[in-house]
């Protein structure tokens, strides 16, 4: 289990989200409990993002044209009507969805957890509710709970299952859609905005929570509306917590950025259990708290069919073993279309990156900070009372200085054929002689026993 402790005094409490300071009425959690809870999220290290909903229609063209920017945003980029918005709800028919296939796509890959767009900003939510209407099985041709499907395909295959929630909704009188023609604000205010957390949203979530028993994790996004603030966001976790005390909640169940400039890059995780930096890699993590970077595989969350800006796998992988190395757990995103498939450039990555994690996983999974900084190499990640060198740079002359390493350690060997590597002592530190091929050009993993303290 990985060691990123946080004190927390968590009220678990019956309270509404609209309320000041949640009334305590049960014992706060101790830091032991919360270890527990966490235990099973701080090892998994590496989950899929999926963004799914309606805006997969559209694919980021509207009246022919292509739309700039990210294609889950068209209803607000576009300025497009809700009644106008709803025809894509009715057309959104993904006759190809698998979800067995989908999660065993992520299983494949080396993910150990998922998280789906329950409901994202424009509203539409892909699982059956019974507060609205404006859900794939009563608005759209499906008529089908994929939301149940996927989570039943998780517990089945094995893997975790969470949910995106936006607390913003473009579609809701109560909420933003008034707020045309851009939807989103930070300033604009709904006076009705309480009735749509209590008549809405809340029973939304409670629904997920009741109906789909294997939920582990909400992950609350939208938040930065001008009538949502931390102390609803703390209620609101009581609350939830309440409803189900092992579930994990994302920091941005509270009012956690401030201003456009704070999009993204969250530092101190305010409310919730994790912190979220998105689309980046924190320089030195987020030293103290849990922390999950999301991160797209090309431009866009939801689907576009004219985004090609795909990152390699190579560079995915990598930005996985970074963010293994400063202690957090990497969510990779993935935006399936219309028809309900994961697009093959995404489906082909994911595929590699389980080829590298099948061989090199244990350097991966289950690990914590490393207490060395990056060298210029590569990167360290540690544990199982072990250092894991990740060489991204084959050294030219064959010895790898072991930066940072002030203890011999008493055995080196690679990951891949577990054969003994020569360790020697240079100057203040030690090399290792090395093979003069890589075994891997992603990356390539070194095993150091006992180069620790207390290893
Ligand atoms: O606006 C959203 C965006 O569409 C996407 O869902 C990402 C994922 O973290 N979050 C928001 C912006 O922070």
């Amino acid at each position: 289990m990985r060691i990123r402790r946080m004190m927390i005094g968590l009220a678990l409490a019956s309270c509404t989200a609209s309320a000041a300071p949640a009334q305590t009425v049960a014992a706060v959690e101790t830091a032991a409990q919360r270890d527990a809870r966490m235990a099973w999220w701080r090892d998994a290290q590496f989950g899929m993002f999926i963004h799914w909903g309606a805006y997969a229609v559209p694919a980021g063209v509207y009246h022919d044209e292509r739309v700039p920017g990210i294609g889950e945003w068209i209803m607000s980029r576009s300025k497009v009507p809700v009644a106008e918005y709803e025809q894509f709800v009715r057309a959104f028919n993904p006759v190809k969805y698998d979800a067995d296939e989908w999660v065993r796509i992520a299983s494949d890959a080396g993910m150990k957890y998922i998280i789906v767009t329950s409901k994202h900003h424009d509203g539409f939510a892909i699982f059956d509710s019974k507060v609205s209407e404006y859900d794939m099985v009563d608005a759209s041709p499906f008529h089908r709970d994929a939301l149940k499907s996927l989570a039943e395909a998780a517990h089945r295959q094995g893997l975790r299952f969470g949910v995106y929630y936006s607390i913003m909704d473009w579609h809701h009188p109560d909420a933003q859609a008034p707020n045309t023609p851009e939807y989103n604000s930070r300033t604009w205010s709904n006076p009705n905005f309480s009735r749509y957390v209590e008549t809405y949203m809340k029973p939304q979530l409670k629904e997920l929570l009741t109906q789909y028993p294997n939920i582990d994790v909400l992950w609350f996004d939208g938040e930065w509306v001008a009538d949502w603030s931390d102390e609803q966001g703390r209620a609101l976790y009581a609350w939830l917590r309440a409803i189900k005390p092992s579930l994990i909640i994302n920091n941005r169940v509270g009012h956690t950025r401030q201003g456009m400039s704070g999009m993204g890059q969250n530092g101190g995780i305010g409310v919730g259990d994790f912190g979220t930096p998105e689309q980046r890699v924190p320089a030195t993590g987020l030293p103290g708290v849990d922390w999950e970077t999301c991160m797209t595989m090309n431009d866009t969350w939801g689907f576009k069919s004219f985004d090609d800006g795909w990152k390699d796998t190579r560079t995915l992988l990598r930005t996985l073993i970074d963010v293994a190395s400063k202690g957090g757990n990497f969510l990779l995103n993935v935006g399936p279309t219309a028809a309900g498939q994961i697009p093959t450039e995404s489906a082909a990555r994911l595929r590699e990156m389980g080829q590298w994690l099948r061989a090199n996983g244990e350097a991966v999974y289950a690990t914590t900070v490393s207490p060395f900084d990056a060298p210029a190499w590569g990167r360290y990640t540690t544990g199982k009372g072990r250092l894991y060198a990740h060489v991204f740079d084959w050294p030219k002359d064959g010895q790898l200085a072991l930066t940072g390493v002030t203890i011999k350690p008493r055995a080196v060997y690679l990951l891949s054929d577990k054969k003994p590597l020569v360790v020697e002592q240079q100057g203040d530190g030690f090399v290792v002689r090395l093979p003069a091929v890589a075994p891997s050009s992603i990356a390539s993993v070194i095993v150091l026993e006992g180069a620790v303290a207390g290893q």
